[in-house]
């Protein structure tokens, strides 16, 4: 089983301990639906290892972070997100992240604005 923080929500909802809407998972990843959609489709990727942010990744993780962005490119096909969608990140306090667990939100089914706020 995949390193886990005790304390951490996305764990918990790893491990099952919190429900979510998960619409994917492999040996390494989780994705399921943001409970406060921004867009249409809003879906969160998350490794099912704990790692805090992409602040906290290590050469170790370049294979699972790019496998994060695969699974959303895989996602965002199967949601049929032909005309477009985003992938992002926040990272940190400035970028604007809440959860301490790495997260891909996957957005798509509106036109996007540019830049974020
Ligand atoms: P952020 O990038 O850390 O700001 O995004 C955290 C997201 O996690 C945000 O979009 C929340 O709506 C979402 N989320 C969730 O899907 N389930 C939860 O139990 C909690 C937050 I707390």
């Amino acid at each position: 089983m995949a390193e886990q923080s005790s304390e951490c929500l996305f764990c918990k909802i790893v491990y099952g301990v919190i429900p979510a809407k998960r619409v994917f998972e492999d040996e390494l990843s989780l994705a399921f639906a943001d409970i406060n959609p921004q867009a249409p489709t809003h879906l969160l990727i998350i490794p099912k290892e704990h790692l805090t942010s992409l602040a906290h990744a290590a050469k170790d993780h370049a294979a699972l972070l790019g496998h994060l962005v695969f699974v959303a490119t895989e996602l965002a096909r199967s949601y049929g997100l032909e005309k477009g969608y985003r992938v992002v990140v926040n990272t940190g306090d400035d970028g604007g992240q809440t959860v301490q667990h790495l997260h891909a939100h996957l957005l798509g089914g509106r036109a996007m604005k540019w830049p974020p706020g």
